[in-house]
């Protein structure tokens, strides 16, 4: 066996072997790991479903059209694009579509939960576009007002919801509203919650936004990829423009059949059971971790994740997430609201449920989740405690449903 063959192995066997709770991460069903890697990524395709610049495309064609359905049907929208690689490459289509070179957009601070792609200075999308952020207020909610204020005073061409690391439901209608009154576009970059969206246990953006990007990988339990959806034909047609030929070249057949499985699975009836569930497995975490003092962001969840704010434990987030790795409980460090720490080692960490719900873990295992944290936090110093809860947490996991 190649070594290649022999750490893809390793990984599976660590996987099944930790408590997963990096909350944009899930498992993928046997379909769409066999849809991954099958004969599909031998196949060029540039173009679109019955109009490609290759031959040979009967089946590819086909396969793309049932994404595309199923997204539509998903979403309710009446265009969407299934070929962006992943979502920042699904945010800069939008942009490339949309705007020209400096103009302005505004969105939210990554420290503050946002994504690099919302106009981070680092990004492109803060390097070539003129970027303003807004933030969250003390008490951890997304500061509308401040939105409002930045809006009339900037005057952006696109305003940008949604998050990577924000606990609670993001009111669509009111970004909507400010964006319609200065003229701009809104688009909704759903990646984390595009699940709870479509199965309706978060607010739709939809007729708010004007466009949705969401990646495929997350909450919504695909491959890795991206749709782009809109109800406007106008933008439909820059958009596929800007994705093909503008950005990208080729489609990753293997992925959009992934993508396609995925759309069907979150079609089912069973789905919305799971999304309803990785709520209520966060807000058990969350209630869980506070009864053994630990604070929370915005104090508590309305959606599939948490942060954990330490400074009262006396411990940096970085510290903490390796202290975890090393027991298998896999989380990522992350800045909380106006952290003054440094996002090397910041003051939080970021937990989510989509993954262990995919298991089948329920409310009550939340308790001994937040038990397991609460004792590697207490143990910090103790390496042989820290081995012997490392043995309790895979007797734990691997209980569960195995992938
Ligand atoms: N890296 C993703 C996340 O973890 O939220 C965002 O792109």
């Amino acid at each position: 066996m190649s070594t290649i063959l022999e750490l893809i192995k390793k990984e599976t066997l660590r996987q099944a072997q930790s408590i997963r709770l990096i909350a944009s991460e899930n498992y993928v069903s046997q379909d769409i790991l066999i849809a991954l890697g099958s004969s599909l990524t031998n196949k060029y395709s540039e173009g679109y479903p019955y109009h490609r610049y290759y031959e040979g495309q009967e089946y590819i064609d086909e396969i793309e059209t049932l994404a595309i359905e199923s997204a539509k049907k998903l979403f309710g929208a009446e265009f969407a694009n299934v070929q962006a690689y992943s979502g920042s490459p699904a945010n800069l289509a939008v942009y490339f579509a949309l705007l020209e070179p400096h103009d302005t957009i505004l969105g939210l601070s990554l420290p503050a939960g946002g994504h690099l792609t919302h106009g981070h200075k680092v990004s492109i999308s803060g390097k070539w576009l003129n970027s303003i952020s807004y933030g969250l207020t003390p008490e951890g909610h997304i500061n509308y007002e401040e939105i409002e204020q930045l809006a009339q005073a900037h005057k952006p061409k696109l305003i940008i919801s949604g998050h990577s690391a924000y606990t609670r439901q993001v009111d669509f209608k009111r970004i909507g509203d400010i964006a319609k009154s200065i003229g701009a576009y809104h688009l909704a970059d759903i990646s984390h919650i595009s699940g709870l969206v479509a199965t309706g246990v978060h607010p739709h953006p939809f007729p708010d936004a004007d466009i949705i990007t969401t990646t495929t990988h997350k909450v919504l339990r695909g491959p890795r990829g991206a749709l782009i959806l809109t109800n406007n034909p106008e933008l439909a047609t820059k958009i596929d423009k800007a994705v093909f030929p503008g950005l990208q070249g080729g489609p990753h057949n293997n992925n959009i059949a992934g993508i396609a499985i995925a759309l069907e699975e979150a079609l089912a009836p069973e789905y919305t059971q799971y999304c309803e569930q990785v709520i209520a497995n966060a807000k058990a975490l969350g209630e869980a971790l506070k009864s053994k003092g630990f604070t929370l962001v915005s104090g508590g969840t309305e959606n599939h994740l948490l942060l954990v704010d330490l400074r009262n434990k006396n411990i940096d987030g970085d510290t903490l997430s390796k202290a975890l790795n090393s027991v298998h409980i896999e989380t990522n460090k992350n800045s909380i609201p106006f952290d003054t720490a440094s996002p090397f080692k910041p003051n939080g960490i970021r937990l989510g449920t989509p993954a262990i719900t995919t298991l089948g873990l329920k409310e009550a295992d939340m308790e001994t989740i937040a038990d397991f944290i609460n004792q590697v936090v207490e143990s910090i110093d103790n390496t042989d405690t820290l081995a012997h809860i490392k043995e309790q947490v895979i007797a734990f996991i691997t209980q569960f449903k195995q992938y």
